[in-house]
């Protein structure tokens, strides 16, 4: 039985699933699902993703979901090409990066990104404004590291290359939807202003497969 794989468009987490099997190039069963109760909260789908939440993976009798264990068990399923290091000091800087993004990145995207695409700007503009800078400071930090190597943790693409990547095309879109300078600030172009952020994306996007991920709904 194929691997199943549960995701929605646009959704930067599941976006990180549908990489990782391009890269690894397993084969899988596409369940895509829409953002509503009916698809997400639905008994069967609960029993997948108790949160209700995209991704989740099911293979057989496992069902895995949170898309950072999603990618780790498809390491397991197929080691080539490898994803998370093939030493203890490349494993613990594709580790410590994959911290960095979840610790100081994720929860400020919820912050700007949800904030303006529930339209919820009017209530929390100031939310939103510092988390916008919370992310510019550490787009600043990943720009002046890239300058000197082409992949965030690894001499080739890794794990870490995957958690991050759907963010940045995530939140330019936030970012030109609402377009004042005040709440988009360099989000609106992260490629002008983050040059080496700009050229490790190009690199992404020329993974074989890479349209296939592009999230549908996107390129209506
Ligand atoms: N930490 C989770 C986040 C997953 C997540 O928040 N998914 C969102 C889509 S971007 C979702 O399914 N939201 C629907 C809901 O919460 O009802 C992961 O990495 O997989």
């Amino acid at each position: 039985m194929a691997l199943e794989v549960y995701w929605g468009s646009g959704s930067p987490y599941a976006w990180r699933v549908l990489l990782a099997l391009e890269v690894k190039q397993i084969p899988y069963d596409s369940k895509r699902l829409s953002f509503t109760d009916e698809d997400l909260k639905s008994d069967e789908y609960l029993a997948i993703s108790p949160r209700g939440k995209v991704p989740a993976i099911r293979d057989g009798a496992v069902t895995v979901h949170e898309s950072i264990a999603i990618l780790r068990y498809l390491e397991d399923l197929k080691s080539e090409p490898v994803l998370f290091g093939n030493d203890p000091a490349e494993r613990s800087r594709i580790w410590c990066s994959i911290m960095e993004i979840m610790n100081y990145i994720e929860p400020n995207i919820l912050d700007y990104a949800r904030t303006i695409f529930y339209g919820e700007l009017s209530e929390k503009k100031q939310i939103a404004i510092t988390a916008r800078e919370a992310i510019e400071n550490e787009l600043s930090h990943l720009n002046t590291s890239l300058k000197s190597k082409e992949y965030l943790a690894s001499e080739k693409l890794s794990a870490a290359d995957i958690v991050l990547y759907p963010v940045i095309p995530f939140l330019s879109r936030a970012a030109d939807k609402e377009n004042t300078e005040e709440v988009s600030g360099n989000l609106r172009s992260i490629d002008k202003h983050y040059p080496a952020i700009g050229a490790w994306c190009k690199r992404i996007e020329s993974i074989p497969g890479y349209e296939k991920t592009y999230p549908p709904h996107w390129k209506e």
